[in-house]
């Protein structure tokens, strides 16, 4: 099934390229070759610019040419250095996505655009947090959490809340590690402070502060994002959508999705189907209005309303070249700049909507929350003026698509596995017949893969060629962002694709009524894995590190990657990475992050480029834990 789809698409997108040329579109393959080869000192993580003494780039090889920056730094220190601020940079993406959504739980209101739609969530994150739920409105609850949550940016004093999620013995480790974060910003001035010109000068420690900050992005962060998105939009439950550039409609208007925060997006959703915009759009000729979503956006979009999949990363690009597209909204990450220019060959407006993310030759139509169903009218509106301008000579839409299941937030997994508990002898609501497959071998183990798209990779092969592997050896895989989108469109968040898993996992899938891979959601939502991982850990009474489980980000590019993957092992969960990252200029940062990490954090990660073998690899991996385990 994925095989053929493989095929049918690589054909749809070479058709879409040669209409750029066609068209005089440029495109990332332009600008890719135009780069002619990379520069090897930044590949390798050696290039220093962080002060005006430089840029310095020293030699990685021993002996050879420059061995030191001007201040002394040495490779092994801008690597981590540089490293390091990777770090800083993904934790503070994902945080500051977070604290928008915080603040719309503080300004939400029953009868403003935003409401409290889970309400069990928020009263049970209410008493998690100490917060008195006693004769008290839903809605003042509702602030006091999301001030206490405002307050995990910048309190003074104190380790952060959601810490104490974790098993005890993972918190045990981040206690005598001394890498428990405290507040998140504070996390990330540190780190930035301490790779500034003249202050930390050792690789080692450097890790040991990424370690720190990057946990504020899983356990802080990304976690809040997670959490406060799902009791504002409601916490996803499975259903069905269809993914790749075929949802797009010749009849339809049609509205990309594009970006990260579901703030904007579910707004134009509730937009697009006020009647109003309706008649509008028939009026100009259109059947309808037809929204598809695009890297996490869409994933936000697409697991509380069944919103289609454009694409992924890759495909934002892809989208406009169809020349269908009447507008692509965007608010933060993720979005090229190159879309501004590319929608010029076309009619297609891109629209940005953030202050935090203006593009030099787009429209600027900024998004305001207070009156957030407002300023969403006027953005759709755009779109629907547009299709008059749509010129049918330059349509190209290819016919691909896939079905999928999508949607499995922890809640709706636990709902599922309920479906098998015998309430005579087990709990409901627990994770323990998950446990107990895995214990018992039926499930191996258990797999996220995660991330982007990346053109030093093959459009999504990597995704699904270990996708595929681990499923037919009878790991279990969870995903998110474009990874769970490459999925989608592969055929396999189908209960069909039962039929690639191995007999352990397609009896599971079979009993519990669920596809061999599940969309967990968007990058954020990694935090619903660490969430499900710690939980099966606490229910056997070990540490994460002692499960066989593994994370994988096999076509990552984002600084955010970086810091997912530090969470990941600082977590206690071994990270395979199938692009390299750029810290190959220090034999030091290689071995504390391959193998010295280990004894820190019970995980490291694990570089390997070609699909197939790090799919080997993680099964090897798997079994090594399990026989440590003696199960
Ligand atoms: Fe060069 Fe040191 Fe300045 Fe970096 S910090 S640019 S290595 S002098
Ligand atoms: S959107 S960070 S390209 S997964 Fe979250 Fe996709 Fe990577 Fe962006």
């Amino acid at each position: 099934m994925s095989d053929q789809f493989i095929s049918i698409y690589q054909s749809g997108e070479e058709q879409l390229l040669e209409k750029a040329v066609k068209d005089g579109a440029e495109t990332m393959w332009d600008r890719k070759a135009a780069q002619k080869t990379p520069c090897g000192f930044g590949e390798k993580g050696v290039c220093c610019r962080i002060c005006a003494m430089g840029p310095c780039r020293v030699s990685p090889v021993a002996g050879k040419g420059a061995q030191k920056g001007i201040c002394g730094a040495t490779a092994d220190v801008i690597v981590a250095r540089n490293y390091a601020r990777m770090v800083a940079a993904g934790t503070a993406a994902h945080s500051d996505h977070a604290r928008d959504i915080a603040h719309i739980l503080h300004m939400a209101s029953r009868d403003g655009n935003y409401k409290v739609r889970d309400e069990k969530k928020l009263m049970s994150l209410a008493k998690e947090w100490g917060v008195n739920t006693e004769n008290r409105d839903i809605y003042e609850i509702a602030h006091e959490v999301a001030e206490i949550a405002l307050n995990e940016f910048g309190k003074p004093f104190g380790t952060l809340k959601f810490l104490e999620r974790a098993p005890e013995l993972r918190q045990k480790v981040w206690e005598d590690l001394q890498i428990k974060p405290r507040a998140i910003d504070r996390e990330i001035a540190t780190i930035l402070h301490s790779t500034h010109v003249g202050c930390t000068g050792d690789a080692e420690s450097l890790v040991h502060m990424s370690m720190r900050t990057s946990l504020a992005d899983g356990w802080g962060g990304s976690m809040i994002g997670t959490e406060f998105s799902d009791i504002i939009f409601g916490t996803p439950v499975p259903r069905e959508t269809e993914a790749n550039l075929g949802v797009l409609d010749e009849k339809q208007v049609n509205i990309i999705l594009h970006g990260h925060e579901p703030s904007l997006s579910e707004m134009i959703v509730m937009a697009s189907l006020d009647p109003e915009m309706q008649k509008l759009a028939k009026e100009v000729g259109a059947e309808g209005i037809n929204l598809a979503g695009m890297c996490c956006t869409g994933n936000e979009v697409t697991m509380r309303h069944g919103v289609k999949i454009a694409g992924n990363f890759y495909q934002q690009e892809m989208a406009i070249l169809t020349g269908a597209v009447e507008a692509i909204i965007v608010d933060v990450q993720c979005i090229f700049p190159a879309l501004a220019k590319l929608s010029d060959c076309y009619h297609t407006k891109f629209i940005t909507t953030s202050p935090k993310a203006k593009i030099t030759g787009a429209t600027h139509i900024e998004f305001h929350e207070d009156n957030a169903m407002e300023s969403a009218k006027n953005i759709v509106k755009e779109a629907i003026e547009n299709f008059k301008n749509r010129k049918n000579e330059k349509v190209f839409i290819p016919e691909i698509k896939s079905n999928a299941v999508v949607g499995y937030s922890v809640e709706a997994v636990i709902k599922q596995l309920d479906k098998v508990v015998n309430p005579h002898i087990d709990p409901m609501g627990t994770v323990k017949p998950l446990a107990d497959v895995i214990k018992a071998g039926v499930l191996r183990g258990a797999v996220g893969i995660v991330g982007c798209n990346n053109p030093k990779s093959k459009h999504d092969y990597s995704h699904i060629e270990i996708m595929k592997k681990l499923i037919a050896n009878d790991v279990i895989v969870v995903t998110t962002g474009c990874a769970a989108q490459a999925a989608a469109k592969a055929g396999l968040l189908t209960k069909d694709a039962r039929k690639l898993a191995g007999q352990g996992l397609a009896t599971v899938c079979e009993l519990v009524d669920i596809p061999p891979v599940l969309h967990m959601g968007s990058c954020v939502d990694i935090s619903r894995i660490l969430t499900i991982v710690g939980e099966v850990a606490k229910h056997l009474g070990i540490d994460n590190s002692d499960l066989p489980v593994a994370g994988i980000a096999p076509e990552w590019m984002s600084e955010k990657a970086v810091a997912i993957a530090t969470y990941v092992i600082s977590s206690g969960i071994d990270t395979f990475l199938g692009i390299t990252p750029p810290v190959t200029g220090s034999d030091e940062v290689v071995d504390i992050l391959t193998n010295r990490v280990e004894n820190m954090t019970g995980a490291k990660f694990f570089i390997e480029e070609d699909p197939h073998a790090l799919a080997d690899k993680v099964l090897g991996r798997i079994e090594e834990k399990r026989q440590k385990l003696g199960i």
